[in-house]
């Protein structure tokens, strides 16, 4: 018997895997989370049956989400995570020295707890000593937090279905504004270009309805169906201009993010262009 498991996209499109085994399935109190062994793709971690990673693909995404707005601040110490307990975002930001410290807040403790479990090269970002890990819900801890108490926040989350829906609205940008210190920048995933174009671009112009200078950037995701996109708003320094810090870091072990990359990242297909409102401005 063949297994397979296909995250279904609308407009009849479908990502599939074929599947060793199924390692554990837990239903939280917010989602079922799953994980299976592929057959070519290392391990799987799926949410309410949408594909976060697989391992063969992971630094892609998170590489891309972290590495561009953390190049583009000139020194980022304090950084808040919002979602990404598996880990893999906090892998990545930990990679700069000049972080002194990161807050992770995810709502579901056992997306934490699978991935330490499952995916110790992803989950290895949250042992850092760096690294303050709180389950609770990031909209109420941005509440929370003082003005101006992080220079870059990134969020990983979900789709915009379930708990991830507030972290796709309005308020939730402002919030992260306001949380943000004078040169601070944010970053989100903002979905498929390919399944949810309409999404790309309703993220796109709520940040730029909060943010002064946005934009959508993209990366090759194989496991998600192809391009990805991620909105970055930042109240001071262009992102798009290019990396503000070269380090050797760049050199020393990463697979996807690069300076040049981080360039060509903002360069958009007339499409992307056209449902974020740039097409014909020469951006
Ligand atoms: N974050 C989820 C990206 C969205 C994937 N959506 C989908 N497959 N429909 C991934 C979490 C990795 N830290």
């Amino acid at each position: 018997m063949e297994l397979w498991f296909t995250e279904k996209y609308p407009q009849g499109w479908g990502i599939t895997f074929k599947i060793d085994k199924a390692l554990c399935s837990v239903r939280s109190p917010y989602q079922r989370i799953d994980v299976l062994e592929t057959v070519g793709h290392g391990k799987l971690l799926v949410i309410d049956g949408c594909v976060m990673f697989t391992e063969a693909d992971e630094f892609v995404y998170h590489e891309m989400l972290t590495h561009v707005p953390l190049f583009s601040h000139p020194n980022p110490q304090r950084v808040l995570i919002i979602g990404g307990g598996d880990g893999g975002a906090a892998r990545e930001v930990v990679r700069h020295s000049c972080v002194e410290e990161v807050f992770l807040v995810d709502i579901d403790e056992d997306v934490i707890k699978v991935s330490k479990e499952y995916f110790p090269t992803v989950s290895c970002g949250l042992e850092d000593e760096r690294v303050r890990v709180k389950a609770e819900d990031g909209v109420k801890f941005l509440e929370r937090c003082e003005e101006e108490s992080f220079d870059v926040i990134l969020v990983d989350s979900t789709d915009p279905v379930g708990p991830a829906v507030g972290l796709f609205e309005k308020s939730f940008f402002e919030k992260c504004y306001r949380a943000l210190s004078a040169d601070g920048i944010m970053a989100a995933q903002s979905g498929s270009p390919y399944f949810q174009l309409e999404l790309v671009g309703r993220v796109h112009k709520t940040v730029a309805d909060v943010f002064p200078i946005v934009h959508t950037y993209v990366a090759g995701t194989p496991s998600y169906g192809g391009m990805w996109t991620f909105v970055i708003g930042s109240k001071g320094q262009d992102p798009s201009l290019g990396p503000v810090r070269k380090d050797d870091l760049v050199v020393s072990g990463l697979k996807y993010y690069n300076y040049k990359l981080h360039v060509g990242a903002f360069a958009l297909p007339n499409y992307i262009l056209q449902v974020i409102g740039k097409f014909g401005s020469g951006t």
